[in-house]
């Protein structure tokens, strides 16, 4: 059903004055005197202790890069260690409250967060889970290193693990909690709720969006914590996580149980620097970063500044928050203030700040005035502060001396197994749905009118006269996508798709057209127009466990997803040590017509990052499997639609598009048209072209040409393209990519190499030009014709008897062209 929300202009033009309301600063004023009732003192023990372990361990870091020892131990540290020295009553506080079913994601500031969050854990699980846990993790490894000699109970031995894993996994340990391929900056535990950790300032700032939206759309248990920098609210990813996490339509749109905000909390790690840069004063303009909170929704985001030097000021505002969260009030914006003494890096020498600036904190370190403060109020005395100063120095030291242990935490072994990490790349799962449960869907998929619709049209293009369909009756690419689509909303629970324009509109290209009658809300969605935020909560919703189709409108926008389509989706499955996986099917439209920034074609750029699957279908038939294979899949897919496309029927497959289910595999190519004298590969749309070129070649040359469509990029077998060569010994490889740099090069390079010594002639590539797209009405002289294929053919594989040039591929011009950078 469309909305139906009336925008009324009476209401809208009357005159009146925006009341932002007020936002509470640094309120709580209780001691721990005051908050006896409300803490046992062993409650309060522990937190003093779970700051003094963060202090250790972050002191031990410091001791190490700075000195090269700790406590006489030497050890080498070259990797980065940021450290939040200064920071744990923000970073206990923070996870006083969570458990487990609650998410944390932080920056590349964050071991403090961890060891907040595991011991937070640790405390909560009782010994048979936690120990389970231990067991089951990487079948048991990390645990069979610190139960050796372990002498004490499960929660002791949880504490070790959690320092031990952290650390290995820092020192890039194979026995590390990522198999030390996260590192300082990356490292996770999942099984406590410890969610990734983003080495990209703000990173954080829109998975953790995705992540509250798995929590709620999939009905689970708990919050999610972004726990991001002060200087990070000045990055896209941030904003646009929250304003995609404040959307309305959480409250006025979805229904039922689904009705309500986000159970987020964006968690503003204060420290007032973003590396030398001050916040307050220098690179922001908010001066209190709560602020922020009023820009963004009605409620500013019940935004509120505590003082993150008192942990029970942070608890006391995570009960009040979390409270509003479970009213489905949320999401809601935290700005902690805290402060790190120690630099930005270990090799900072804080000429950014005075002396006197950092001895002003120190004189009211949280962990003394905490002390000070169980003293007074009579749950310590001084001796059993410093036992516990003992034991987590003994707790830190243990876990160090096992973590540079050569035998004990050897790193990957890349001589005996040099394809590791290679393996590690893609998880390569075939499951219908990620999770069992109840499909919410407004009808069957019979009673679908577009389902309907499509089941009357012709699913070959040509009747059996060879004539084609009209327009009206045939099948198209869009309903190729379409039925893989709405077929797998019926089969699994989990999968949601959004973008710009997915829902009432029918997507921009109506290829969604007949999924908003059958589709609540909250699997189906228009999103903010932040494709940053688009591409990042997908991936946090995928990382948790659920598929989603995220929409890009054109491949031209890609680039506002820049870091989430480079540095995040391609990465956490790897980087995880394959403990998530990314079932993330980004689809993207690619343009034409509407020039420089709305028709080029990007396929090269994704293909060139590892870690992403890429395919671009060019005909119905391969549209719908290789859409249902990407569905199937639990790795992250690029799926290119050519605009020029989506109305064509299928012009190839004989048979027709099936009915029923069926996939393509990723990355197999597909012979076309059999042909005996020349190969032409192609990606896309060029398809067409080359087809029209294999015609004019038969007709006016007499040579007739095999077309094989790549259809994918990566994963690509080059089996049936060598196959091929064998035959015809030559090839030409054509896309609508810019040819500078572009995939077919690189393809063009791996074919001269893997079939030498079948060529006749060097691989010829025939991309677009390296210029801005001009207008429609001159397009054809920036992407390939099939003029273009001839022209090439004739100049640089086989000369064509009478050909005209229309375009000049002589090597004096590719050599002019190269000198000119166009
Ligand atoms: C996108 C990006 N830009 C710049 C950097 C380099 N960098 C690392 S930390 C940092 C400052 C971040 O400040 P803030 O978000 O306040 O976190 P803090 O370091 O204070 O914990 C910068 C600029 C980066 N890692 N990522
Ligand atoms: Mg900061």
């Amino acid at each position: 059903m469309p909305k139906t929300q009336f925008i009324n202009p009476a209401l809208l033009r009357k005159p009146q004055t925006l009341e932002l309301g007020s936002i509470p600063v640094n309120v709580y004023n209780k001691s721990v005197k005051n908050e006896l009732s409300r803490f046992s003192g062993e409650d309060l023990l522990r937190i003093y202790r779970d700051m003094l372990i963060i202090r250790e361990f972050e002191t031990m870091l410091n001791l190490i890069k700075t000195t090269g020892e700790y406590h006489g131990v030497a050890y080498s540290h070259p990797g980065p260690a940021h450290l939040s020295i200064g920071q744990e009553a923000a970073a206990v506080g923070m996870a006083y409250e969570l458990d487990m079913d609650d998410y944390i994601f932080g920056s590349h500031r964050s071991h403090g967060e961890i060891l907040a969050k595991g011991l937070s854990a640790i405390q909560k699980l009782d010994d048979d889970r936690l120990y389970d846990v231990m067991k089951t993790f990487f079948e048991g490894r990390i645990l069979s290193i610190v139960e050796m000699g372990h002498k004490g109970d499960v929660k002791s031995l949880a504490l070790k693990f959690l320092t031990y894993g952290t650390l290995a996994e820092i020192f890039a340990r194979e026995t590390g909690f990522n198999k030390g391929l996260g590192g300082s900056m990356h490292a996770f535990f999942t099984p406590f709720g410890i969610y990734p950790n983003n080495a990209i300032v703000g990173g954080s700032g829109d998975i953790a969006v995705g992540a509250a939206l798995y929590k709620k759309i999939n009905r689970k248990k708990g919050i999610v914590v972004a726990n991001i920098g002060d200087a990070s609210l000045g990055c896209g990813p941030v904003w646009e996580g929250l304003t995609f996490a404040t959307m309305d339509q959480y409250r006025e749109l979805w229904e039922g149980d689904m009705n309500g905000g986000l159970p987020l909390i964006f968690n503003i790690m204060n420290n007032q620097y973003g590396m030398g840069g001050q916040t307050c004063g220098e690179t922001m303009g908010y001066s209190i970063a709560a602020r922020v909170g009023a820009a963004l929704n009605r409620e500013n985001m019940h935004a509120e500044r505590v003082d993150g030097y008192n942990p029970l000021a942070v608890i006391d505002a995570y009960k009040r928050k979390m409270k509003i969260l479970e009213e489905k009030r949320g999401p809601v914006f935290l700005d902690v203030l805290t402060y790190r003494f120690s630099g930005h890096s270990p090799s900072d020498s804080s000429s950014y700040r005075s002396k006197e600036e950092i001895e002003a904190w120190e004189s009211v370190d949280s962990i003394v005035t905490f002390g000070k403060e169980l003293i007074e109020a009579g749950v310590a005395d001084q001796a059993s502060l410093d036992t516990i100063k003992i034991q987590s120095g003994d707790l830190i030291m243990d876990s160090f001396r096992l973590s540079i242990d050569d035998q004990v935490s050897p790193r990957m072994n890349l001589v005996s197994n040099p394809g590791l990490i290679g393996e590690m790349m893609f998880s390569n799962g075939s499951v219908d749905a990620m999770e069992e449960g109840p499909l919410d869907t407004l009808m069957t998929m019979e009673e679908n009118p577009r389902v309907m619709q499509i089941s009357k049209k012709e699913r070959f293009a040509f009747d059996e006269k060879g004539n084609p369909h009209s327009a009206m009756k045939q099948y198209q690419f869009r309903d190729g996508i379409f039925e893989a689509v709405v077929d797998r909303f019926y089969k699994d629970p989990t999968l949601v798709a959004y973008g710009e324009e997915n829902r009432d509109w029918g997507g921009a290209f109506a290829v969604y057209r007949g999924l908003t009658e059958a589709l609540p809300y909250h699997r189906l969605f228009n999103a903010s127009i932040s494709e940053g935020a688009i591409v990042g909560t997908a991936i946090g919703y995928g990382m948790c466990g659920g598929r989603v189709i995220p929409e890009i409108m054109y491949c031209d926008f890609l680039g506002r997803s820049g870091d989430e389509v480079f540095n995040q989706l391609p990465k956490w499955q790897a980087m995880s040590g394959n403990l998530i996986k990314m079932p993330v099917v980004l689809r993207v439209s690619v343009g034409s017509k509407y020039g420089a920034q709305h028709s080029q074609d990007w396929s090269s750029l994704v293909a060139h990052i590892p870690g992403i699957k890429v395919v671009f279908p060019a005909t119905p038939y391969d549209a719908k499997g290789l859409m249902n294979a990407a569905l199937q899949g639990t790795d992250p897919v690029i799926y290119f639609e050519s605009q020029r496309l989506y109305g064509v029927g299928e012009e190839f497959h004989k048979d027709g598009v099936p009915e029923g289910y069926y996939e393509i595999p990723l990355g197999e190519p597909d012979v076309k048209l059999e042909g005996e004298d020349l190969t032409i590969l192609t990606i896309g749309a060029t398809l067409y072209r080359a087809r029209d070129a294999a015609r004019l070649l038969k007709e006016k040359y007499g040579l007739s040409a095999e077309i094989i469509d790549a259809r994918s990029l990566v994963p690509f077998n080059y089996d049936l393209v060598l196959r091929s060569l064998k035959k015809t010994g030559r090839i030409l490889l054509v896309s609508d990519a810019s040819e500078r740099g572009s995939y077919l090069k690189d393809m063009a390079q791996n074919i001269t190499e893997l079939a030498f010594d079948d060529l006749d002639a060097p691989p010829v590539v025939v991309g677009s030009r390296n210029w801005i797209i001009p207008a429609y009405e001159l397009e054809d002289y920036f992407f390939p014709q099939a003029s273009w294929i001839l022209d090439a053919i004739h100049e640089k594989i086989v000369p064509l008897k009478g050909h005209m040039t229309s375009q000049n591929y002589t090597a004096a011009e590719q050599l002019r062209r190269s000198r000119m950078g166009v």
